[in-house]
């Protein structure tokens, strides 16, 4: 069976997700698109044969869309994901779910009355080969009971749009649903800590920040994000435990020896570090819809946690403080129960 897909939102990601449906990806088709920028949509719609539909609405109600895609401005999310529930319809959005948690919450409430799993958010990290490999090493017991989780995610550089505040909604983001799958644990509070600032920055950006998670088990985990570090795009996770470390590999990279010196090149950005990651994510959400079966990656409570955390971090690194996080005490049944 061919999978018909509508997207929504046919800027940057949706442009990859639409090329990765047509040609990456077996047995998915794209059909509708829609986005506020109707010439962009018309001309991506173009190039894989799909229709540019006036609304989100249509692309969700068309009845050549078995499932949606949302890949349109963060804070446009919800209405899209809210539709698509209503329509009874697998949605797959990127992330983030919603950028107001209120939002996120009226999403699982409507999920929860659908009464079975449609929403996956794009957090393609649990796709990555190296993150699972590492998750089995952890489940495995064979370093212990982790203790400790040391990170970094580091861009080469950032532009003047971006804010301080993004250094944990556009890009912790992926550390904080990563971490959380990783550990099976959820995160109680955190704290920013703001090093000295490079000189490489635009003006008001407080750039590199030091986050501090604590979770629910005592794991403690730092996290450095740097956006300007100049030297490429680079994502580090080492998590200890009572009996070893397990350590996510760096991207292979052939070693070129030349004029006295050995080097391995750095990748530059996000999109060839986690390419086949994202690959991975829609072959799989693409399976589910397929089967009609529930999707079995990030949910809307996992989108929701990501957006409460992302929320406390932001309130941190403005306080100073320790910002305690409540409101993931109880997970619902319906996502599993529970968050110890
Ligand atoms: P973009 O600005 O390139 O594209 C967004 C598109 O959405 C634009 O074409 C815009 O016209 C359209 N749009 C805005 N409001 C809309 C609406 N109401 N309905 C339909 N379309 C609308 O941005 P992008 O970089 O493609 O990011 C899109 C989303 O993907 C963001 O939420 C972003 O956080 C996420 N993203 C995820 C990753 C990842 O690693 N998973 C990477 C990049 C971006
Ligand atoms: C970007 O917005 C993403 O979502 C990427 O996955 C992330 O790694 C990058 O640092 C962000 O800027």
């Amino acid at each position: 069976m061919t999978v018909r897909i509508g997207v929504i939102g046919t800027g940057m990601i949706g442009q990859d997700h639409i090329r990765r449906l047509t040609h990456v990806i077996t047995g998915t088709r794209v059909t509708a698109v829609f986005d506020i920028d109707t010439a962009r949509a018309e001309e991506v719609a173009d190039t894989v044969g799909a229709r540019a539909l006036a609304t989100g609405r249509e692309v969700i109600d068309a009845p050549d869309v078995d499932a949606v895609v949302v890949t349109s401005w963060g804070p446009t999310h919800a209405e899209h994901v809210l539709g698509a529930i209503a329509a009874g319809k697998p949605v797959f959005c990127e992330k983030p779910l919603a950028t107001e948690a209120e939002d996120c919450l009226e999403i699982i409430e409507a999920e929860t009355a659908h009464g079975s799993r449609l929403v996956q958010v794009g957090f393609m990290r649990r796709y990555d080969a190296g993150y699972r490999e590492m998750k089995k090493v952890i489940e495995s017991g064979a370093i212990g009971v982790p203790l400790m989780v040391h990170c970094a995610h580091r861009n080469a550089t950032v532009p003047a749009s971006y804010t301080s505040a993004m250094a944990a909604q556009d890009t912790a983001v992926h550390e904080i649903d990563v971490l959380r799958w990783l550990l099976d644990d959820e995160i109680r509070s955190v704290q920013v800590v703001t090093p000295r600032r490079t000189g490489k920055r635009h003006a008001h950006l407080q750039d590199p920040q030091i986050m501090l998670f604590e979770t629910a088990e005592g794991v403690r985990i730092d996290l450095e994000v740097f956006v300007n570090c100049q030297y490429g795009y680079d994502i580090q996770c080492e998590t200890v435990g009572e009996d070893g470390l397990v350590r996510l590999p760096d991207p292979a990279a052939v070693s070129v020896r030349t004029a006295g010196r050995a080097s391995t090149g750095i990748l530059q950005d996000w999109q060839g570090r986690f390419e086949n990651a994202f690959d991975t994510e829609f072959r799989e959400w693409a399976e589910s819809v397929a089967n009609g079966a529930e999707p079995t990656g990030p949910s809307a409570w996992d989108g929701y946690a990501a957006t409460v955390i992302t929320g406390a971090l932001v309130q941190a690194l403005e306080s100073g403080g320790i910002v305690r996080v409540d409101a993931l005490e109880k997970r619902p049944a319906f996502y599993g129960g529970d968050t110890r």
